[in-house]
């Protein structure tokens, strides 16, 4: 048996990861292939000959992935099943597309391996725990398995196929990932559905014991030229003794600086101390709207001004960066609204302050409110949602004032950055047209700064990085385009 995994965007994958750990242990053949790192994707898939193929997808890849599946079946018959956020939100819908075989709901450990022996006998996935599969007109769900109790029993994710690629190599950043499930409920996140889904299957927030992070961290920084570390967990800081367990272990046993997210409510003397001795250089927080009306009636994120300010005046205090998350083109959003989210960073002492468009996704409070009241722009379409959510070539509701919010967007950096230049901005928005070529100049710029200070790389490393993808996203576009 051999299981192939295709992947589109430029970065590790722990899902993929946790996957190709379990089969490489139990003695199934696997390989990646990431698309723009590829020259003749589509041949090089069919001369693997997989038994079975596996995407993990998150909303707004879908169609890039549905594409490429139909032009690989056209020459070679093999089974694909789709995984991942997107798969597990809108199983019903992915299910029906030509080529989709399977869709996996949740986590994919126990399925992953069922389906591979139901596959060797035969059996057609009927009997795998999690699948959703399409068959005679009717949509099959199978019963999904209970949540993985105890995390420190999975094998450690598997990044070795990833290493066959000079890009990773040499990249110098390791992430990690410590929880799994975040006990908050937010309106525009999928994290609602994903506690419904799993209703009744166990314990939905579990923590990996600071022993075995540390113990895998080890393992994957051997003979690496890695700088920093980065934790891919929606949160830290809900456990005291976690906290306390963990940050002494890292501070002790691997030292680099590293980066994380924390809910502002998580904000305190305690665990910034702790996180600090542990050399994290950067948190990230949540702030979506500085107009908390918008933040926690229509956003449905329930964090109070004064914990932002709080968690601002803590984090700085400790000498840690701020990174704060913004989110700009909200419903009922209007300019003095996004001028609160600017006058609010610049309150908190953001130093990496990030704007995001809304990306409404089916599914979540957000998009509902969004549909009910009428706000969704004609042009919205469920495949043309941005996979990155940085690019506004996209917007998907209407909204007052969207111009003027559309350049706030794109300037944010120098406004939260500069109180000189934000008035400045604001006398003039009218003029500054979103599109207008300075604006954008000024945009792009501004990601690039944001991207180094976040990840701890100096300007210079920053534009070997930018030069490196730019590259590789420009061959591989050129190639897609030619159908190679
Ligand atoms: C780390 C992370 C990133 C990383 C890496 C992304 C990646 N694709 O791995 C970076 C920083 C690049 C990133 C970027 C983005 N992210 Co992000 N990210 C996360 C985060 C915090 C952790 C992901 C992770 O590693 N989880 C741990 C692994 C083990 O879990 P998992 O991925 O779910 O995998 C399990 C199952 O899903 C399943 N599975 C997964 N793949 C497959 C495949 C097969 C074949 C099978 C059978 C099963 C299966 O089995 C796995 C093991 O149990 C999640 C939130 C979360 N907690 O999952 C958000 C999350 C995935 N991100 C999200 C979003 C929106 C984004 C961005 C759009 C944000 C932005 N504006 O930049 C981009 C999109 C990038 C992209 N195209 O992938 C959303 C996706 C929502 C959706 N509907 O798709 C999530 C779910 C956050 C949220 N709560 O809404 N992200
Ligand atoms: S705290 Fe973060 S991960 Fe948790 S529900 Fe809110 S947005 Fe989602």
């Amino acid at each position: 048996m051999k299981v192939i995994f295709i992947q589109n965007i430029l970065s590790y994958n722990f899902g993929i990861a946790y996957l190709n750990a379990i089969l490489k242990s139990a003695g199934i053949q696997t390989d990646l292939f990431i698309i723009s790192l590829e020259k003749k994707i589509i041949q090089k898939i069919i001369q693997a000959k997989p038994d079975l193929i596996g995407i993990s997808c998150v909303t707004g890849e879908q169609g890039f992935y549905l594409n490429l599946i139909r032009e690989v079946k056209k020459d070679y018959k093999v089974p694909v099943v789709i995984g991942g956020p997107h798969a597990t939100y809108h199983a019903e819908e992915i299910c029906k597309q030509e080529g989709v075989d399977f869709v996996c709901i949740g986590e994919g450990e126990q399925s992953i391996l069922e389906l591979c022996s139901s596959l060797s006998s035969n059996k057609d996935g009927k009997d795998v725990h999690n699948l959703c599969m399409f068959r005679n007109n009717k949509i099959i769900k199978n019963p999904m398995a209970p949540l993985v109790e105890d995390l420190d029993s999975l094998p450690f994710p598997n990044l070795d196929f990833y290493f066959k690629y000079h890009f990773f190599k040499n990249y110098t950043e390791m992430p990690i990932v410590t929880t799994r499930g975040c006990p908050w409920n937010c309106g525009f996140c999928y994290n609602a559905q994903k506690q419904a889904i799993y209703k009744g299957l166990g314990k939905y927030v579990r923590m990996r014991s600071p022993e075995k992070v540390i113990a895998e961290l080890k393992e994957r920084l051997v003979n690496k030229n890695i700088k920093s570390v980065i934790l891919w967990d929606d949160i830290i800081g809900i456990n005291k003794k976690w906290m306390q367990d963990f940050c002494e272990r890292y501070s002790a046993e691997i030292g680099l600086p590293f980066f994380s997210s924390i809910r502002a409510d998580l904000v305190n003397d305690f665990n910034l101390s702790l996180l600090k001795k542990a050399n994290c250089y950067c948190l990230s927080i949540g702030v979506e709207s500085g107009d908390s009306i918008l933040r926690k009636q229509i956003l449905g994120k329930d964090i109070e001004d004064e914990s932002l300010l709080n968690a601002g005046k803590l984090v700085r205090k400790y000498g840690i960066k701020l990174r704060t998350s913004n989110m700009f083109m909200l419903p009922e959003e209007n300019l003095e609204k996004a001028l609160t989210t600017v006058e609010l960073n610049q309150k908190m002492g953001a130093e990496i302050p990030f704007a995001y468009i809304l990306q409404p996704y089916p599914g979540t409070p957000i998009y509902d409110y969004i549909t009910q009241n009428n706000l969704l722009a004609d042009t919205f379409s469920f495949d043309s949602l941005d996979p990155l959510g940085i690019s506004y070539s996209s917007i998907n509701i209407k909204i007052d004032n969207a111009d003027n919010i559309k350049t706030i967007y794109k300037l944010f950096y120098y406004m939260v950055r500069s109180q000189k230049l934000c008035k400045f901005i604001v006398k003039i928005i009218d003029k500054l047209k979103p599109e207008n070529i300075l604006v954008n100049l000024a945009h792009n710029l501004s990601l690039f700064i944001l991207y180094c200070k976040a990840h701890n790389v100096s300007y210079l490393n920053g534009l070997k990085v930018t030069w490196v993808y730019w590259r590789i996203d420009r061959n591989a576009r050129k190639r897609l385009s030619l159908g190679k």
